[in-house]
């Protein structure tokens, strides 16, 4: 059989509209939660949650860590629809499969995608704990030819050469820092560059020199494909990492990096980045 290579405009439409119709709220903003950060969305209030395999054309959270959730509700006011679970790569699933639910929000009206992740940190100067803006990422999978805008361009979500230089927007990451310094969170809080890889398996450690030489402060498996997605169809991104664990750098090193650490680093930080979050949503303007 002929194989599927992305999907029709009017697949993103049946689930924005199925969305729409079983849900009264209008969001402008997108929250996507990395893994064991998922805690965000249970602070939403006025909750409309569905499970993703109720949605039309959704497809399931595999991970331990993602709850395959989609709430609506309000953030301090603000009305957000989050994703409490994303996709990745390594679970098996087409580029473009796994940012799906980007043009999806789009078309609800999501002005704004604010993406978190859990990542390792490759900067010396990053400690587990850290917060880390991004402020540009390092698409290496894209670099082969792997990029969820690879097929036919649908102009009506955006061009076919889409501009990356300002993916992460500049006003939204002053605001972030704003928003850290009034909650005394300033001393964990980095800006940096974010490398994707593919994974399951966590970074060799000439990996993570060559990332590291190459400009990356953290690695991670996700975001950056919803990223390019989101700036193609025209949303501004503000995108958060939670540095989980150091990425292990040298022969001597005794520690590994593993799931484990990472969901329980995220249990630590999760009420202080839901406060980050939730203050900076509070203080968007859209118009
Ligand atoms: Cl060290 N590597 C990758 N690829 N993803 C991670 C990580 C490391 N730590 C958290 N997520």
């Amino acid at each position: 059989p002929e194989q599927k290579q992305g999907y029709t405009y009017e697949e993103y439409k049946v689930t924005a509209d199925w969305l729409r119709a079983n849900t009264e709220h209008r969001p402008l903003i997108a929250i996507i939660c990395g893994s064991g950060l998922g805690g965000l969305a249970e602070i939403l209030k006025d909750q409309k949650v569905f499970s993703y395999s109720d949605i039309p054309n959704f497809l399931q959270s595999t991970v331990q860590g993602h709850a395959g959730r989609l709430v609506f509700g309000t953030l301090n006011g603000k009305s957000c629809v989050c994703m409490q679970g994303r996709f990745h790569m390594y679970e098996g699933y087409p580029i473009w499969q796994i940012t799906f639910p980007i043009r999806v929000f789009q078309l609800l009206g999501v002005q704004t995608a604010i993406v978190t992740n859990a990542a390792g940190g490759l900067n010396e100067d990053y400690e587990v704990g850290d917060m880390m803006l991004i402020k540009d990422h390092l698409n290496l999978p894209g670099f082969a030819g792997n990029s969820p805008l690879v097929g036919p361009n649908d102009e009506r979500f955006g061009p076919r050469f889409p501009c990356m230089s300002d993916a992460y927007d500049r006003d939204l990451r002053k605001l972030a820092q704003t928003v850290a310094r009034e909650l005394g969170f300033s001393d964990f809080l980095k800006e940096g560059v974010y490398s994707v890889v593919g994974g399951p398996s966590f970074e060799t450690i000439a990996e993570c020199q060559m990332l590291k030489r190459l400009g990356a402060d953290a690695v991670g498996m996700s975001t950056v494909h919803e990223v390019i997605v989101a700036r193609h169809c025209g949303m501004r991104v503000f995108g958060l990492s939670l540095i989980t664990n150091k990425a292990v750098m040298d022969y001597d090193s005794k520690s590994k990096a593993n799931h484990e650490e990472v969901l329980q680093t995220g249990r630590e930080r999760a009420s202080q980045l839901e406060r980050m979050i939730s203050s900076f949503v509070e203080r968007l303007e859209h118009n």
